[in-house]
């Protein structure tokens, strides 16, 4: 399969994150695209290619355009005011009954576009931010050219983010962007099928209310694992979307593959059943067992099983990378599930 990349998604490189209370060296960070890029060139997946540019109409689809207008602005008028020596970080949250209204200080709009401290903004942010959105949409276009499958290999990932706040290190929501123009391209019915180890809670709440892109996801329980608000069993879809979400939380520590392959066979189940056109994979690969942020049980030849698993859906399927961080695993876990479906078609 063709897999897309850009280096220059390595131009977002942030200096911390919290964890713990403690500011630690961000776990979502360069090298994480480059040990996948090694992997996927060192099996002969396939082709590596450059990003198309694409114009900001084609994220503003699925993106408040005032959100989107203060991630690009964000970075200088965040140095203008405090220098270059800290990334851009948000520091004040809204209240519960806050107004709906963007305040004018950088602070304020730090506050109000995020909902949560693991995404800043540096100098290299935006550029990067926009790469990642513009490798998505390529691998949808070659779904579109006609290919059966492809790898957009997007860094920063995209999953958390929704209409109109960044968060958990997403900032564009690369999946939705990709659906959408698929959507535009002429597909009738989107399914989504989020495997990282967190629930897509962006995803899922842009596609909420709507009948044409399914989004299914498998994740952490969220009563106890980031994004904590969203990705309950209960969130079914709303409106004209009622019965399109499918959200499957499973037990942290006691997940393993056999637990996990229960539920991606439901997901699998209930997207023959929605009959899509094409089909998006966020592929995360955080489920592993020696992720340092997350509590599955997945080894690395479950992966492999995992491809197989998707590619028995017989869809045209383009994957887009989303987490993992067990950086060491982190290109052979990748590879595997690509190398899992692409050997089974
Ligand atoms: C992004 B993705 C550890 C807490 C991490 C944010 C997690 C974001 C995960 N310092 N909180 O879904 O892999
Ligand atoms: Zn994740």
């Amino acid at each position: 399969m063709k897999i897309v990349y850009s280096d220059d998604q390595r131009l977002h490189a942030l200096r911390y994150e919290m964890s713990g209370g403690e500011p630690t060296p961000c776990f979502e960070k360069p090298s994480r695209a480059d040990m996948v890029l090694e992997q996927v060139i060192k099996r002969n997946l396939g082709e590596v290619l450059e990003p198309k540019e694409y114009s900001i109409e084609h994220v503003t689809k699925v993106h408040d355009s005032g959100y989107i207008a203060f991630l690009e602005n964000c970075w200088p008028a965040w140095e203008a005011e405090f220098g270059a020596a800290n990334d851009a970080t948000p520091e004040a949250f809204p209240m519960h009954d806050f107004r709906h209204k963007v305040p004018a200080h950088i602070k304020g709009q730090l506050g109000y576009y995020s909902f949560d401290l693991a995404v800043g903004l540096s100098a290299g942010s935006w550029q990067a931010i926009k790469s990642s959105a513009n490798v998505a949409l390529s691998g949808a276009d070659i779904i579109a050219s006609g290919e059966r499958t492809a790898f957009s290999l997007c860094r920063p990932p995209g999953h958390h983010a929704s209409a109109e706040q960044m968060g958990g290190y997403c900032y564009v929501n690369n999946v939705a962007v990709a659906a959408q123009h698929l959507r535009d391209k002429g597909y009738k019915k989107v399914a989504i099928l989020d495997v990282d180890y967190h629930h897509g809670n962006g995803t899922q709440s842009i596609f909420y209310n709507r009948d044409d892109v399914f989004v299914a996801s498998i994740h952490g329980d969220p009563d106890y694992e980031y994004p904590y608000f969203s990705g309950y069993g209960d969130e079914t879809g709303e409106g004209a979307g009622l019965g399109c979400n499918l959200n499957i939380p499973l037990t942290l520590h006691t997940t393993d593959w056999v637990v996990y392959k229960e539920a991606l066979q439901r997901c699998i189940a209930a997207i023959k059943e929605f009959d899509c056109d094409v089909l998006l994979i966020s592929l995360g690969l955080d489920t592993f067992e020696n992720d340092p942020i997350s509590s599955f049980k997945l080894k690395s030849e479950n992966f492999t099983e995992m491809g197989k698993l998707i590619e028995s859906m017989q869809l045209s399927t383009l994957f887009v990378f989303e987490g993992g961080y067990a950086v060491e695993d982190l290109g052979v876990n990748t590879a595997n599930v690509l190398l899992g479906f692409q050997e089974s078609m």
